[in-house]
């Protein structure tokens, strides 16, 4: 799909999205019933734009806009990243575009970075300290990493962390922060030492609640005695055989902007409760209450409500694990095919704390829905990867979605689902655009 054709209608959208709404949909669609369809005229421009047919527009859902007019951003450079997306830059944060997350174990220079404040400077990993205390700490000890590797049992797995806010760019009306699209996500392996042989090796005391952790890491207003973000997770997750101090990735030193040389990974949660640069944890007798451990912040309405609604923060809960999710990796959206060849379609998926079951794709704007292969994950907390393939009918513009579903027959929606006030847990389903010759 050349550039050319993408930029018709991404212009029209970005100068008034819902004039070309309007223009494309007719007045009485409505993006949640479904209902309403694409209007002749709307179909005509859609078709110019995009340079080609659209087979399957009779199944297109009110008020979808093609994915092929997806905007595309910056191509900034980290020091050890290839290919990310740079959101923002101070503080530093970027985004894995989709068919870079193709490999099944997330390799260093791709795993997404999402940072509060500064990453710390400077950094000796012979001197750095663990402390470990808290009301609820039998009593406060204090760690080397040497010392870590030495006490405890080292284990090695592969966990996917996911930032609450992945997917929040879509939501309507917006909320602020990162614009995060599908790239805050990465399952590298980890290894280092499971927290629970730590913590119980300093005391659990029996009203323990909570661990909080802080990092090295600065606020950006320069405030040594602010944090920039400290939160943490309740006992039970903490106790969990996969939640890990690690100091390595992919066999490798973590990357400085993934927490070198020390990080907490608490995975299936917010990736927000996997502290970077970690220097302290503390056993709480209460809910850790570090900065952006409460409400607004990681947290979501307790009860659905309107879009653009304001909620207060007792109305809002914190968010725990992450809802079911998938990724196509391969192909990449934009993607020339050649009709006479079947498609393979594969990628990635998720579910919190808990493990997919089906993985699905369509064609069809989700007409009907075509099973995949589906591994089980490698250990528990691990993505699971899918793989299937298509065949197309006809020469034209398609996009491929996946669906996962989840142990709990939970499965995502093909809508934005939600809407809250930051923006958090968008799960829809994941959509490329493929263009078939
Ligand atoms: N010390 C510290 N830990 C942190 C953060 C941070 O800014 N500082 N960001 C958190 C958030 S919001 C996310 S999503 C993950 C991102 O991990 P990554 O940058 O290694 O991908 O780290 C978490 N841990
Ligand atoms: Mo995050």
């Amino acid at each position: 799909m050349s550039k050319k054709q993408k930029q018709g209608i991404h212009e029209l959208y970005s100068k008034d999205p819902i004039a070309a709404d309007r223009m494309l949909w007719g007045r009485e669609s409505d993006p949640l019933t479904r209902r309403g369809f694409l209007k002749k005229s709307g179909l005509i421009a859609m078709t110019t734009a995009l340079g080609m047919t659209i087979p399957f527009s009779r199944f297109m859902p009110a008020g979808l806009i093609p994915t092929a007019f997806a905007a595309e951003s910056s191509t900034l450079q980290i020091p050890g990243k290839d290919g990310l997306i740079v959101l923002n830059d101070r503080p530093i944060n970027a985004e894995t575009p989709a068919h870079l997350l193709d490999d099944d174990v997330t390799p260093n220079n791709r795993m997404f970075v999402r940072n509060n404040g500064v990453a710390p400077e400077a950094i000796d990993p012979d001197t750095w300290q663990l402390e470990i205390g808290g009301e609820s700490a039998e009593r406060a000890v204090t760690f080397t990493i040497a010392e870590l590797k030495e006490r405890f049992e080292t284990v090695t797995l592969q966990l996917q962390l996911e930032c609450g806010g992945n997917g929040r760019a879509e939501f309507v009306p917006g909320a602020s922060g990162n614009q995060w699209t599908t790239g805050a996500i990465g399952c590298p392996t980890f290894t280092g030492v499971r927290l629970r042989d730590v913590l119980n090796y300093c005391g659990v005391l029996a009203d323990a609640q909570y661990i909080g952790y802080y990092g090295a890491d600065t606020h950006l207003s320069g405030d040594p005695d602010r944090d920039s973000i400290s939160r943490g997770v309740p006992i039970a997750k903490a106790l969990e055989r996969e939640s890990l101090i690690a100091w390595s990735m992919n066999g490798e030193d973590l990357p400085l902007q993934n927490g070198y040389p020390l990080r907490l990974v608490c995975a299936g949660w917010p990736a927000s409760v996997s502290g970077k640069w970690l220097n302290r944890i503390d056993i709480r007798d209460q809910v850790h209450d570090g900065e952006k451990m409460s409400p607004p912040s990681y947290s979501v309405p307790a009860a659905p409500i309107a879009p653009g609604t304001r909620v207060p923060n007792e109305d809002m809960r914190v968010i725990e694990s992450m809802p079911v999710k998938s990724l196509i990796t391969f192909p990449e959206s934009g993607t020339t095919h050649d009709i006479r060849d079947r498609m393979t379609v594969r990628g990635h998926a998720w579910a919190g704390d808990d493990q997919v079951v089906g993985v699905f794709i369509s064609i069809d704007f989700g007409a009907t829905w075509l099973p995949s292969a589906l591994a089980g994950p490698v250990n528990k907390l691990a993505w699971q990867n899918w793989e299937t393939w298509a065949q197309f009918p006809e020469p034209g513009y398609y996009e491929v979605w996946a669906r996962a579903m989840d142990v709990q027959g939970r499965s995502q929606p093909m809508v934005v689902p939600g809407w809250n006030p930051r923006g958090y847990l968008n799960n829809a389903c994941h959509r490329v655009a493929v263009q078939v010759v």
